[in-house]
């Protein structure tokens, strides 16, 4: 039995070689980008078995992605290639750089927190200090999008300990969001489902009067999950959420677990207490206590300067399982969430190795000094 399955589509990434506008960019370099996968690929660098679950095209660009996440440690061997459709690729441009070096908060230019979501198609970095970021995919008709409850191997997803699944699967097409709500709903001896929001508002723009579902629907599959990623703002703008995280989980009592990213702030993690997945009870360590049977538990983030913002989020959620699937007390969880976030906005580019395990274990147990 593996550890975790990750499911989703990876994409070719295209880095800008400067900052500016896409038709100004003279050249790019070659990246790889998918949420699911940069999950898989901290995870196998924490020492975890890890599969991906995903389908790419017959060509280079597939070749690409499999053997680049293979490299990285992580079970390739049931990804799907499509000889009929391409592989994703999309191309990402950066915003110019202020010319000071504070930011209207007084804060240093180009400083993020670790409990911020992967602004993908927004601002990377705090508001004002990096300008905006553009997300330009080309990835409708992809390989990935493909993805159904046919062309998928149910038997190798639910054979893990943890399967981790993103809202942007259920973006891709009328036949992922079937995927993705038969991986979310009820069967049995399903593994401890994971499910990162990730809110991507380019992947949901829909002409006026188009009957596909919006970003409504990721509250419903978020719903049948036992642990949940959110970031406060995605929540505001994907389900017009307002009133911070006790409202977040007012509107998702069902996860077992669910974590609120807060920006460059704080994580705040919910956990049901009547002994569904992932409590605290074995470690006596405890939190405070919210609403309906809640033990609340928040960790500061770490504020540091950013590279590059995505990937950020992916990291937190790995950090988090890692920590999950060793029994880690709920705080050293978001801890080291907060510490592979952290590693993953230091370089350019999704994927960052996370913090070598021991070293992740000595900080994220320093005092609540130590973690503001
Ligand atoms: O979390 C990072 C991802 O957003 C990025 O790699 C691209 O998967 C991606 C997507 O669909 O936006």
């Amino acid at each position: 039995r593996t550890d975790v399955v990750c499911l989703g589509e990876s994409m070719v990434t295209f880095l800008p070689s400067r900052a500016g506008r896409l038709a100004d960019v003279p050249s790019f370099e070659r990246a790889i980008g998918g949420a699911e996968s940069n999950v898989a690929c901290a995870l196998a660098g924490s020492g975890h078995s890890v599969r991906w679950v995903s389908r790419v095209g017959a060509d280079g660009f597939g070749d690409h992605l499999v053997e680049a996440i293979a490299a990285r440690g992580v079970d390739v061997g049931i990804v799907g290639r499509d000889a009929r459709r391409p592989t994703g690729i999309y191309f990402r441009t950066e915003g110019e750089r202020p010319t000071t070096l504070e930011g209207p908060d007084g804060r240093a230019a180009g400083t993020e927190g670790t409990g911020g979501t992967a602004p993908t198609g927004g601002t990377a970095g705090t508001a004002g200090t990096q300008g905006t970021a553009e997300v330009v995919y080309y990835r409708a008709g992809s390989a990935a999008s493909a993805m159904s409850p046919h062309t998928v191997d149910l038997a190798a997803v639910d054979d893990a300990t943890v399967l981790h699944v993103t809202g942007i699967t259920a973006a891709l097409s009328p036949e992922c969001l079937e995927l993705m709500r038969l991986l979310t709903g009820p069967r049995a001896d399903r593994p401890l489902v994971s499910f990162d929001v990730n809110y991507r508002v380019g992947l949901w723009d829909r002409a006026e009067g188009d009957p596909a579902p919006g970003p409504g629907v990721l509250l419903e599959l978020a719903a049948g999950c036992d642990l949940v990623f959110v970031g406060e703002d995605e929540a505001a703008a994907a389900w017009g959420v307002t009133g911070g995280p006790p409202a977040i989980r007012e509107l998702l009592p069902g996860p077992a677990v669910l974590v609120v990213k807060q920006g460059g702030t704080c994580a705040t993690a919910f956990v049901r207490e009547d002994g569904g997945h992932g409590g605290d009870h074995a470690s006596g360590h405890g939190g405070g206590h919210g609403g309906a049977g809640d033990t609340v538990h928040a960790v500061p983030a770490l504020r540091i300067d950013v590279a590059d913002a995505v990937g950020a989020g992916d990291g937190f959620a790995a950090g988090f399982l890692s920590a999950t699937l060793r029994g880690l007390p709920v705080r050293e969880r978001l801890r080291h969430g907060h510490l592979t976030a952290a590693a993953a906005l230091t370089v350019p580019g999704d994927l960052a190795e996370p913090p070598p395990r021991d070293v992740a274990d000595r900080l994220a147990a320093l005092d609540d000094e130590a973690w503001g």
